[in-house]
């Protein structure tokens, strides 16, 4: 097949599914074609089955603001005509579903059918797509696309619940890559540079934004110190950063805290860390706890939206009611206390995390890609 993938080529949960989703596809033989603003963060190299075509929005002094859709959606009927493409996958709501429907309206007025997968993931649906200024426009290319799918069963529900679809959404969850054991991977990121023998490694990673609750994972973090020798790893950009060095600042821990930014060594850290904590307010799936998980590492996280579906109580980690700081810590010390506890919960989390294993998740989108292009014709 020859598939159109649109997406955010930025850290973010969304873009990163789609990058992996794009390289394992081209792996298994299929020709794909990531259209976007920037090269995806994840998207190293480009060969015969993998391509990269970049929409430019060219600056005019008229425009408040650039007019992105309009680029992407010629971008995509000319890659569609030039490579002829069977079908387009859209990451994101916003406004990739928008903006796939206009292509395939263009399109169709030149005689040509192409279906639209259209993958929700998350604040696409909970946060920005929710907001009255979206919603109609939202809704609309949710029931324009082939086929919907969402990265949770939690996602599901509050789509069907927010907005008025009339369309199946099939639930796919998201996916991991299985690493190697901790011990075989050549850590770029030696475990000495981040902390003493023995210290534990508590490590969160996200883009910062406030629905992550990051003074929550500061906070859990100080009532662990005061217990159990340790350090967190605080990995990823955005708009809640400053203050959560503050935060570290204001209660003296700043020199158990290292902040990376956002960091190409993910794999190195997580495979030296000890516990994840994701105590977001909300949070569709949590690809990043699954990630750490692939690493054998256990995850403390909130158990709102879709994260009990990754996260298994007692098994993989534990969950708490959003913002409840004290459980969360005391769950995280009883994991980390001992080594045959915490040796106990890393072998769980990559047990779960092997449910979602790439191999296992990539062929329930290509059974959807046939059936929709069957559909199609
Ligand atoms: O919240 C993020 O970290 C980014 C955001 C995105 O859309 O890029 O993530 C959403 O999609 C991820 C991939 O499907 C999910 O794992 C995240 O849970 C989801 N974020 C939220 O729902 C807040």
């Amino acid at each position: 097949m020859k598939i159109a993938i649109v997406c955010y080529p930025t850290f973010g949960g969304s873009g990163v599914v789609a990058t992996e989703l794009g390289i394992e596809l081209a792996n298994r033989g299929h020709e794909v074609h990531f259209i976007t603003y920037r090269q995806p963060v994840r998207l190293a190299l480009l060969n015969s089955n993998v391509h990269y075509h970049e929409v430019n929005v060219p600056e005019y002094p008229l425009f408040h603001y650039q007019p992105y859709e309009l680029a992407l959606s010629s971008k995509l009927v000319d890659m569609v005509k030039l490579y002829k493409i069977d079908l387009l996958h859209v990451h994101y709501a916003i406004p990739h579903a928008y903006a796939g429907y206009m292509a395939k309206q263009m399109l169709k007025d030149q005689g040509i059918s192409i279906p639209m997968v259209t993958t929700l993931h998350g604040t696409d649906i909970t946060l920005v797509g929710n907001h009255p200024n979206y919603k109609t426009a939202v809704s609309f290319s949710i029931n324009k696309s082939d086929v919907v799918t969402s990265v949770s069963q939690s996602l599901k529900d509050a789509t069907y619940e927010l907005f008025d679809i009339k369309k199946e959404i099939h639930v796919i969850p998201n996916f991991i890559e299985l690493v190697k054991h901790p011990l075989e991977y050549n850590s770029v990121c030696q475990r000495s540079t981040m902390a003493k023998q023995e210290e534990r490694i508590i490590t969160h990673i996200s883009n910062f934004r406030k629905v992550k609750r990051i003074p929550d994972v500061i906070k859990i973090f100080d009532k662990i110190q005061k217990e159990i020798p340790a350090k967190l790893m605080m990995v990823g950009d955005g708009p809640e950063k400053v203050k959560a060095e503050q935060l570290c600042e204001k209660l003296g821990i700043i020199d158990k805290v290292i902040f990376f930014g956002n960091s190409n060594e993910i794999d190195s850290i997580l495979s030296n860390s000890d516990l994840f904590l994701l105590p977001s307010e909300t949070e569709s799936f949590g690809l990043a706890a699954l990630e750490a998980m692939a690493w054998r590492v256990p995850v403390i996280s909130s158990n709102t939206g879709g994260l009990p579906e990754v996260n298994f109580e007692g098994v993989s980690g534990y969950l708490s009611n959003v913002g409840a700081i004290d459980e969360m810590a005391e769950n995280a010390i009883k994991i980390l206390r001992d080594i045959a506890t915490l040796n106990t919960f890393k072998e769980n989390a990559l047990s779960v995390a092997k449910q979602f294993d790439i191999h296992n998740i990539l062929p329930l989108y290509e059974s959807i890609y046939y059936k929709a292009i069957e559909d199609s014709k």
